[in-house]
């Protein structure tokens, strides 16, 4: 840097030559910046005005897509000060959701969810329906890797103006990202979606998490690569309102009907998930779309049968008591679990029982003391604090 004009700062040492790093460049003049009101400026402009929770709901309602974004990022905000806008939020579009086809997704990894997500929304979008996507991912929490995967894998859905995507709240259990996607969806109905497609990858919990919020729900599997009949359990398959054989294309497609075949033949003897309602195994291939339109007409006659009976309306009242409860166990748990009275002694006790100097049921016992003891401190305590 030859033309930089520098200069020897006062602490190098005495005697020293350029080599050693003990020359510094002459900072930026006063008149060379630029005026601070400018730069105060331009960090504002990058930061969105604070909006009140009304502004929320009247964004929603106007379906203003950027803060429909923002109202599902107040509800997935973990921070304090964010809970009481977001049930503020919610509170206040709750009257108006309830309209939507709520349909969950589940399958291996790589069964095409995402794929025939993509098809169904746009063979929706082009019936004039507005659709909105939401992943629930248990595993969100340790590798974000799904969230670009799905946007990139429904590339043309995501470029339409009546589709909304949503990649999958992360941190917190499932417990706290099935809460999130609970309210998510009801904000998505608030803006309007028709349809709400809620993509999850089949391994454990997630899939009964999904169940629990959705009127229909669809398992995709393929057919070969080890996902045979054998390796998918029965309380799945009872979990399912269809069961569908994607990547029946080219000289798959004699496979997947053979698989479909197999299916149909298993479901025969099993509980249904929904009363009334046959579940049976379909073909499609989320590729080409062959298949998909009959899926869609499948779940809309499923809509129609359900409104007709009124199973709809007590589905979603269930699941609704079942949110309540799911959310004040987990409140249990916490109370219990983060009480310091509590778990000190308890962890003593589980300690002993690990030595067998204690039986389990004199541990029950002891723990449930202790729990009494704990909640009934906590109570006095909290008590005495609001007098
Ligand atoms: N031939 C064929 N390939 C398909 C079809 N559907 C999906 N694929 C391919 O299967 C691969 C996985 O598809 P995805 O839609 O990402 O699968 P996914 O179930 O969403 O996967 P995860 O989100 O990772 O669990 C991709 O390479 C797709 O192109 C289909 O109907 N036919
Ligand atoms: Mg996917």
């Amino acid at each position: 840097m030859p033309d930089t004009p520098t200069y020897k700062p006062e602490w190098a040492p005495e005697g020293a030559d350029d080599k050693f790093a003990s020359r510094v460049m002459y900072g930026v003049t006063e008149s060379e910046r630029e005026p601070h009101s400018v730069q105060q400026e331009a960090v504002k402009s990058a930061r969105p005005p604070e909006l009140t929770a009304a502004d929320y709901i009247e964004g929603v309602l106007r379906r203003d897509r950027m803060i429909l974004a923002r109202a599902i990022t107040v509800i997935e905000s973990n921070a304090a000060k964010h809970f009481e806008l977001g049930q503020e939020i919610v509170q206040g579009l709750l009257p108006h959701g309830g309209k939507a086809v709520r349909v969950g997704i589940t399958g291996v990894p790589g069964a095409g969810k995402s794929t025939f997500i993509e098809a169904l929304g746009m063979r929706l979008i082009q019936k004039g329906q507005r659709v909105a996507v939401l992943a629930v991912d248990p595993s969100s929490s340790l590798s974000k890797g799904s969230i670009l995967g799905d946007k990139t894998r429904m590339e043309q859905l995501s470029k339409e103006a009546g589709a909304f995507i949503r990649p999958s709240p992360s941190g917190g259990t499932l417990g706290g990202v099935a809460r999130k996607s609970r309210e998510t969806l009801l904000l998505c109905e608030a803006a309007g979606y028709d349809v709400i497609l809620v993509e999850t990858v089949g391994v454990g919990q997630s899939e009964t998490t999904v169940r629990s919020m959705v009127d229909f729900f669809l398992t995709v599997v393929i057919t070969g690569a080890g996902d045979d009949l054998q390796g998918i359990k029965k309380g799945i398959l009872e979990l399912a309102d269809a069961i569908v054989v994607n990547k029946a294309d080219g000289a798959n497609k004699q496979k997947a009907l053979v698989t479909q075949a197999d299916y149909n033949q298993v479901l025969h003897y099993l509980r249904p998930a929904t009363e009334g309602w046959q579940t049976q195994a379909h073909i499609c291939s989320s590729l080409t779309g062959e298949g998909i339109g009959e899926i869609w007409e499948m779940i809309f006659r499923f809509m129609e049968q359900m409104r007709q009976s009124g199973q709809l309306e007590a589905r979603r009242q269930q699941q609704n008591l079942s949110w309540v409860r799911d959310m004040t166990n987990q409140y249990v748990q916490k109370l219990i679990e983060g009480n310091p009275v509590i778990a000190g002694p308890r962890h003593a006790i589980e300690q002993a029982v690990l030595a067998g100097k204690t039986s389990p049921t004199a541990a029950l016992r002891q723990i449930i003391e202790i729990i009494e003891n704990g909640l009934a401190a906590c109570f006095t305590d909290q008590a005495k604090n609001e007098k």
